[in-house]
């Protein structure tokens, strides 16, 4: 069976990080392995949040695991405790490509949403995902941690895309934003979530592939409910888990974004507070 180490937040409260991507990951049949880079009460969205840093531990943890011989068939990275633990992350990385050539990094930037960074974040969280994005085979920022990991302009990236009704208008404004992202990574690059409104009035979720400067796919989902957090964690978990054991990138996040979709769908049937996220759980079977 394959194996990825899993190194993100464990939150304790409102399904993000750790504790939706471990039985995500479990259900699609590659083996989870936990790395936490902080221990947070619950995600950053709620009032009250006690957070503790696992910076100090992430060296004698993996030392131990490479000492152990431990060999990966992916590394999914996602939150960070601090920027301290970027390095760390990077010689644990160069150690186990050494290990097995054909390792996968899948990168989730994650430290922002909605034009703003979350709380805890700051310059130097960007600057750690920069650097670690020129070792990722797969980077998939939002549209925000995209305009933060190239310095755009959010606000103005979002006033062009909204202006553009045709697919292949906001090609070209993705193009020049992939192609930047595109120098700071040798590895794919998936722009996640962007919300979008077509003539009826309804919503999209868009999900925009590039394998390659130069190349750029949209996927879609329809989104009918609320923004929930968490959602980024789901798609870089399923994508993830799918890349390692070999699917093809298209296919992977368009199973990815239709998960998510229902996801949302049935949260908000089951009126789950949109700050505890999406209700998964009775999903996982459809994975
Ligand atoms: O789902 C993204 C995420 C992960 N980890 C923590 C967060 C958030 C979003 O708010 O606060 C700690």
């Amino acid at each position: 069976m394959k194996r990825i180490a899993i190194i993100n937040d464990l939150s304790g409260v409102g399904r993000s990080s750790l504790s939706i991507q471990l039985p995500v990951v479990s259900t699609l049949g590659v083996t989870a392995c936990p790395v936490p880079t902080a221990i947070l009460s619950s995600h950053t969205a709620f009032q009250e949040v006690a957070k503790t840093n696992f910076s100090d531990h992430m060296q004698a943890y993996f030392e131990a695991w490479n000492r152990n011989g431990f060999r990966f068939d992916g590394i999914l990275i996602g939150y960070l405790g601090d920027e301290r633990e970027q390095k760390i992350i990077e010689e644990f990385i160069l150690e186990q490509k050494k290990r097995n050539p054909d390792m996968k990094v899948i990168l989730d930037p994650v430290f922002a949403d909605h034009g703003s960074l979350y709380r805890h974040m700051t310059e130097k969280n960007i600057e750690a995902m920069v650097s670690l994005a020129g070792l990722a085979d797969l980077i998939c920022p939002n549209l925000t941690e995209a305009a933060f990991l190239v310095d755009y302009d959010y606000e103005g990236l979002k006033e062009t895309l909204d202006s553009c009704s045709l697919d292949s208008a906001k090609a070209i404004v993705f193009n020049a934003l992939l192609s930047a992202l595109h120098h700071i990574t040798k590895g794919a690059v998936v722009i996640t979530g962007v919300e979008e409104t077509d003539s009826d009035g309804r919503t999209h979720l868009l999900n925009v592939l590039s394998e390659e400067d130069g190349d750029v796919r949209f996927i879609r989902t329809l989104k009918t409910g609320d923004n929930r957090p968490g959602t980024g964690d789901l798609f870089s978990a399923i994508v993830g888990a799918k890349y390692v054991k070999g699917s093809d990138m298209e296919s992977a996040c368009q199973i990815a974004a239709d998960f998510i979709g229902s996801a949302i769908r049935h949260s908000d049937d089951e009126k789950v507070p949109v700050v505890e996220g999406v209700q998964f759980e009775d999903l996982l079977h459809r994975l």
